[in-house]
Formats: C-alpha cells, structure tokens, sequence
C-alpha cells in the first residue's frame, strides 16, 4: 500500500475524509503519519485518538527563506521516517518552497475551494460570491511552486444559492472535496493517474 502522509492546520475534516477512505478494503492507501503546523488543530486528536494514527506539530519558526528551509526540512525528514510517498495537504494553510515541492514533485496533492484557475488564493470562497458566479466549486491538484498552478487532478461544481454566505457555501464546497480528494488520492496512488511534464508545461495524465 502507497503510504500517505497528511499535512494539516485545522479541524480536519478533508483529513478525516481521506483517512475514512482508506479504511475501505479496496484502498490502495494507508495514512502513515499526520502533521499540523499548529499545535491547537482539532485534526491532531481525531487523527490520534479515533484512528490510532502517529501525529506530530511541526511549528514554523519564521517566515525568512532560510527559517522556512530549516521548517521544511524537519517535515520532509518526518515525512522520510515513516516511509511515505505520497503527500496530501488538506487544509494546511502554509506556502512550500520550490525547493520541497520540486522534492515532492508528482507526489503532492492539494485541495482548493474553488474551479481552478478562477479564485486562486486564501479567498476563493469570498472571490466567488464577489463575482456573482452561479457555479464555483473545488479542485484537487498537483502542487507546484507557483500556488494553485499545478496540473489538475480532478473538479467538482457546486450551486451558488441566493442566499449563501461564505460559511454555507464553504461548508458545500468542503462536502464534494470530501467526495474528490480521497477519489484523487486512490488514482495517484495506483497511478491511474500521473504527473506528466511536457515541453515547459505540466498535466495529469489519466482519470480518477
Ligand atoms: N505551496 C505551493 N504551491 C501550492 N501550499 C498550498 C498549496 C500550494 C502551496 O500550490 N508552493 C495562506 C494561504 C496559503 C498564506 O498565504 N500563507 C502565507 C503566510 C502564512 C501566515 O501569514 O501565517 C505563507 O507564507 O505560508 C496549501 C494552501 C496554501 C494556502
């Protein structure tokens, strides 16, 4: 089994969603290790206590290149430690340097609350009610330096309501990244679907 590793800095509900699916007997995945860089994120218990899952907090101690270096570093080497190949950020509201994701190339995914690569940025949610769309939705992708650039894995629309506010569009959103992510981690991980550069540009070859 391809053994993932989970990076997080809240509640964790996308965490749970690909935990859960790993849990089914046809999974191609094991969560080998779940990682905050918070100490107070509410993943860390569900992870640990309902799970039975090695968690660790990995703090950032700045935000120069060269503290974000010796930060990485100390995740990648965790990441090493316990065997995984396969990297999830779900919900991890850090920045990667080009220098760990080029590490983790092809084997780093993200969730985005929005149909990239409309709304990119911290946002999204916002950007979509602000531009009066009838659809946004959320995307899971490679990740590349440049944030919410990366080829993309696979998409689901969501309905803006009449009267949805960031909250309630966010938590519909969230339900289909709970349908997507764990349905892209399964494809990665078996490789029905993989990175592919070509010529200057990338992609995801294959379908969930
Ligand atoms: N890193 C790269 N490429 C990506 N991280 C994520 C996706 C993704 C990535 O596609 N290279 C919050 C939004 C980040 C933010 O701006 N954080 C800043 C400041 C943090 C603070 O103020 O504490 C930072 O430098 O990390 C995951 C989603 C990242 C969203």
């Amino acid at each position: 089994k391809t053994k993932v590793g989970i990076l997080i800095s809240g509640s964790g509900t996308n965490m749970k969603a690909l935990i859960e699916r790993t849990l089914q007997a046809d999974s191609n995945c094991e969560v080998a290790l779940v990682i905050s860089n918070k100490a107070n994120a509410g993943g860390l218990k569900i992870a640990r206590e309902n799970y039975h899952i090695e968690t660790k907090v990995i703090e950032c101690v700045g935000k120069t290149n060269a503290e974000r270096e010796v930060y990485e570093k100390k995740i990648d080497d965790a990441l090493r430690a316990a065997g995984v190949t396969l990297i999830c950020l779900a919900g991890f509201m850090r920045i990667l340097t080009a220098s760990f994701v080029n590490k983790w190339r092809g084997r780093l995914l993200n969730t985005h609350p929005s149909l990239l690569p409309t709304f990119k940025g911290h946002d999204a949610v916002r950007q979509a009610l602000a531009a009066r769309v009838r659809f946004t939705g959320c995307t899971v992708h490679f990740v590349e330096a440049e944030v919410d650039s990366g080829a993309i894995i696979e998409q689901a629309p969501v309905r803006v309501e009449p009267h949805d506010t960031e909250e309630s569009l966010q938590e519909r959103i969230k339900l289909q990244e709970h349908i997507i992510f764990p349905q892209a981690m399964e494809a990665v991980a078996s490789k029905r679907v993989h990175y592919q550069e070509l010529n200057g540009g990338v992609r995801a070859n294959g379908h969930c």
